[in-house]
């Protein structure tokens, strides 16, 4: 498809099979209030080094993809004035096309960190189904992504304002796995049970690389690694269910939809909360790089 321009640093590991880890932009510019997101963004690529990885975010600059964000580039990203446009998959050829700049999906970055040789790419929440997508047809491209690009994808479920029992039901129609790390709970982002079940469970990154590769050698979709927000960090249950459906009230009142729906519930949350669901935010993406990088570790 595109050339993607690789940092030194990830070019160097790619090519001579030391482990990498692929990071989201998006997560960064649409997800976390600037400022706290450049912070998390350092200390997300410190956490990967720090278990033996090398990290790279992904994002389109000036119309050139770019995996390994250098420290000027993480911070154009992050910056408040920034305007970059949220990219999913589809939008890659037109923003490569016409040389726009813009942050990268759980989809985007996956078929991106893919074509660069990356198979690991850790994240807070994959997008899913909407709730009323009945009616809407509102269904994230990053599950139609899962089922067609064989990365792994670390992250902490979806949110709960999705409809996590028919995201699972398209990720079986699928036929992509899905693991709960040390839990046979699928987690729902800031809790850390959904109450739905997850198919397979493993307590250890080399239980992890070894399901990752039995899997690679026999199908070509991605895996999905559900790891729950520490316990320490999980936000107080009665606190989210009141602001999911204040978030919910919100976005029908002020007639939010379709890329603007997470961005704009995300920062209720975090506005409402008082930044209480910005530390679990915080905290669980960063589990998930850590994981990430000690099972990129495992498969090397
Ligand atoms: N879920 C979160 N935080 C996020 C996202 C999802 O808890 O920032 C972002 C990811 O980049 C994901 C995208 O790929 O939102 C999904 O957007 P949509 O539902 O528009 O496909
Ligand atoms: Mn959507």
């Amino acid at each position: 498809m595109t050339e993607i321009s690789l940092s030194g640093e990830v070019a160097d590991a790619v090519n001579s099979g030391r482990p990498v880890v692929a990071l989201e932009s998006t997560l960064l510019s649409h997800g976390l209030p600037p400022g706290r997101n450049l912070d998390v963004a350092r200390r997300l690529e410190d956490t990967v080094r720090a278990a033996g990885a090398v990290p790279a975010t992904i994002a389109v600059l000036d119309g050139v993809p770019v995996a390994g964000l250098s420290a000027a580039q993480l911070a154009r990203v992050c910056a408040a004035d920034s305007g970059l446009d949220k990219l999913s998959l589809r939008d890659l050829g037109p923003a490569i096309g016409l040389g726009r700049s813009g942050a990268t999906t759980v989809a985007s970055t996956s078929a991106l960190a893919h074509e660069a040789g990356i198979g690991v790419f850790a994240t807070g929440g994959l997008g899913g189904v909407h709730l009323g997508a009945g009616e809407s047809w509102d269904v994230s491209a990053d599950l139609g992504v899962l089922a067609r690009v064989p990365t792994l994808v670390v992250c902490s479920g979806v949110k709960s304002v999705l409809d996590i029992a028919a995201t699972l039901e398209m990720l079986e129609t699928y036929s992509v796995p899905v693991l709960g790390y040390r839990t046979d709970d699928f987690p729902a982002f800031y809790l850390r049970s959904s109450g739905f079940p997850v198919p397979w469970r493993v307590d250890d990154p080399g239980q992890a690389a070894a399901v990752v590769s039995a899997h690679r050698r026999h199908w070509r979709s991605g895996v999905l690694l559900a790891n729950p927000v520490p316990p320490e960090s999980e936000m107080d249950k009665v606190l989210h269910d009141r602001l999911l459906t204040e978030g919910l009230e919100l976005l029908h009142r002020t007639k939010v939809h379709g890329k603007d729906i997470t961005p704009a519930l995300l920062d209720h949350f975090h506005t409402a909360s008082g930044g209480a669901s910005l530390d679990t935010n915080e905290a669980l993406v960063l589990s998930n790089a850590k994981l990430a990088a000690e099972i990129a570790v495992a498969l090397g």
